[in-house]
């Protein structure tokens, strides 16, 4: 920790984060629910005995061909856990349920965008399934350690994929189907993958969607590439290169047995590129024992996983971590049955995640904040129409999610009975790492509230030290955990430069964040996107919060410009809500709110009125960009952009930001 020196009191304040909004509605969890919870408050207390111990036993829900010699060797900021160990991933997710008697429970309710084109896979048919495709890995030369590089849309091939990966020891780079040629030779290059797996097409907003084609430029670009592997989806004409192979020519002859093989616990799992505000995507590495460990114990805490009775739907997209986790890998380590949807929430009507939920009898939902405030936006007679009655638990992902969000969601998807559960975590965590227990934690819209049992999550000011209750600062973590990233793929300096030089000892997650009175943990948003306004640090998220609690605005971003007299002024960008007029006093309007909601201090400079945000896949909102049009800069890279034209429809509503 780093000596206290003279004036660090000033630096302090100008590097702590204000605490402005005030929240004080509260969830009690439903009685019947605690009661029978999975986890329960002494899970805490068990993990703070004995941090090892505990996840010792979570790993013991995994089926191990040979148990660990030590649980934790730890060379800062290097770890390697469950030293020793051996297990199969694929074996976890498939075979052992298959074994245990429940091979006829289904794993995925598959959902294609177009309607009436699904497709049931029991556990018994994804060991055949994956089983075919490891041999068909295997026929195309892929071995242990090999690089796959996948680029699919959300077809049951995807996961299929990922499990023969994992079952033959190969480690798979899934990238996002959106992605660009060059996103996808960049990160193809970076990793030195020798095959990809693809499709002609997927479906996105009720049209064939060409994959192939990109996959074509981007191997054009890459030599080391030996095969193309291509499920055929949507039937599009696709141009054939002398790497192509059919997988209905090379998968489907195979033979659907094969013999999973033990990995070692450390044998890398996968890679997964973040794309980060600035520089090269990095190649965050995840490695087999401890990755399976936290994101097996993680869905059945924090979904209180019933696996005989719950149907699970994750609506994020496999190529991102969140699909990795919580689609994929956690579930099925679980034996859980869940939903997979193909396509857009809008395709083809608003109500189709609703019409999902009544179809399947979804009981545990969990989407992101994006998703929910766009719900919100389209109207609460939507979901109103479909029986939504067998949901119990809800979960967030991915952004802080706004008071008003939460509050709506639960109301109206959750019928203000099911828990709201927000869950912070990073490509880089591999598994959640804070967040509420269903049973156990009162609800407080807009808290991720707790770390997990067996996390030591912590708000330390500038010096690195907890800020106490009631202080904001930077989000860090004390001590490794099972699922911690091991490295950024060929850079061990970039990894610890990153993560572990901002902090002695300490692993930086690059949040801002807050401890409120109770003790309870609030993220705030990027310390990228922290504002310095008149020597005070303001969170983008509270800013955007006040703007969405106004009944006119569906949503909101808030970016720091330059300015001559405060250093930087608040600038927002707002999306009105369908029904609203804009006015001409609707900035003077938001202005007022915000300045009642949190102070004047908060009080935008400007209030923009845009007809859409730039957002990532994900669906997290793009502020640099915005930073860009708010000091008339030109606009920076927006090939991370999920839309690409968006920054013209924004440009072009602004003759000046000024
Ligand atoms: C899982 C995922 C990580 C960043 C993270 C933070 C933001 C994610 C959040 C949240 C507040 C939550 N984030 N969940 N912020 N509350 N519940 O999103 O991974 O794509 O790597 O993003 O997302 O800023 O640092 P990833």
């Amino acid at each position: 920790m780093a000596p206290e020196t003279p004036g660090s009191e000033s630096r302090e304040t100008q590097e702590t984060l204000s605490n402005l909004l005030n929240e004080t509605r509260r969830f009690a969890p439903p009685a019947g629910l605690a009661a029978a919870a999975n986890v329960t408050a002494d899970a805490y207390a068990e993990a703070e005995q004995d941090r090892l111990a505990f996840w010792e036993k979570q790993a013991d829900r995994l089926t191990w061909s040979k148990r660990w010699d030590s649980t934790l060797e730890w060379n800062p900021p290097f770890a390697k856990w469950f030293v020793g160990g051996e297990l199969n991933i694929a074996y976890n997710c498939v075979d052992r349920h298959v074994e245990a008697g429940r091979g006829d429970k289904v794993a995925y309710h598959w959902e294609g965008e177009p309607e009436g084109d699904s497709r049931t896979l029991t556990y018994a048919d994804l060991r055949r399934e994956v089983s075919k495709a490891a041999n068909a890995l295997a026929e195309l030369g892929v071995g242990k350690g090999d690089r796959v590089a996948i680029y699919m849309p959300m077809i049951p091939e995807l996961p299929i994929t990922m499990l023969a990966c994992a079952r033959i020891g190969a480690i798979h780079s899934v990238v996002f189907g959106g992605f660009s040629a060059s996103a996808l030779s960049g990160r193809i290059k970076d990793a030195d993958a020798r095959i990809v797996v693809t499709a002609d097409g997927g479906y996105r907003r009720g049209a064939p969607s060409a994959l192939k084609p990109t996959v074509d430029e981007a191997v054009a670009e890459c030599p080391g590439i030996e095969h193309v592997l291509v499920v055929r989806r949507t039937g599009q004409e696709v141009d054939q290169t002398d790497k192509d192979v059919w997988w209905h020519d090379v998968v489907d002859r195979q033979s659907d047995v094969h013999e999973a093989l033990p990995n070692d616990a450390e044998d890398p799992l996968y890679i997964l590129y973040t794309s980060g505000t600035t520089g090269r995507p990095k190649g965050i590495l995840h490695t087999t024992g401890g990755y399976l460990t936290q994101a097996a114990y993680t869905h059945d805490a924090v979904f209180d996983l019933k696996p005989d009775t719950d149907v699970y739907w994750c609506t994020a997209d496999i190529g991102w971590v969140t699909g990795h986790s919580y689609i994929v890998y956690g579930p099925l380590a679980n034996g859980a049955t869940s939903v997979i949807y193909e396509g857009t929430p809008d395709t083809p009507h608003r109500g189709r995640f609703w019409e999902i939920v009544q179809k399947y009898g979804v009981t545990l939902l969990y989407t992101a904040p994006t998703a929910i405030r766009t719900f919100m936006k389209w109207g609460d007679d939507i979901p109103a129409k479909y029986d939504m009655s067998s949901l119990r638990i809800l979960g967030s992902v991915g952004e802080p999610i706004n008071p008003e969000a939460y509050v709506w969601y639960r109301e109206h998807i959750g019928g203000n009975r099911t828990p709201v559960v927000d869950t912070w975590w990073q490509t880089e965590t591999g598994a959640i790492m804070i967040s509420p227990l269903p049973g156990v934690t009162e609800g407080k819209p807009g808290a991720a509230m707790r770390p997990l049992p067996g996390i030591t999550a912590d708000v330390v000011d500038d010096q690195g030290r907890s800020v106490g209750n009631g202080g904001g600062g930077y989000l860090a973590i004390r001590d490794p955990w099972p699922s911690m990233l091991r490295t950024i793929w060929g850079d061990d300096q970039r990894y610890i430069d990153t993560y572990w030089s901002r902090f002695e000892g300490m692993y930086f997650a690059g949040d801002g964040a807050k401890r409120d009175q109770d003790g309870d943990i609030w993220l705030l948003g990027r310390v990228d996107d922290v504002m310095l306004v008149s020597g005070h640090n303001i969170s983008t998220t509270e800013v955007e919060s006040a703007l969405v609690s106004h009944p006119k605005v569906a949503e909101a971003a808030v970016v720091g410009a330059t300015d001559p007299v405060t250093g930087q002024a608040i600038v927002s960008f707002v999306i009105l809500r369908g029904n609203a007029e804009e006015g001409a006093d609707i900035a003077a309007e938001l202005r007022a709110h915000v300045s009642r909601t949190l102070g004047p201090i908060a009080k935008p400079r400007q209030i923009l009125v845009v007809p859409e945000l730039p957002k990532t896949r994900s669906g997290k909102i793009m502020r640099r960009l915005l930073r860009d049009v708010a000091e008339n800069r030109s606009i920076g890279d927006v090939t991370t952009l999920a839309d690409s034209t968006v920054m013209n429809l924004i440009s072009e509503k602004l003759p000046s930001a000024k």
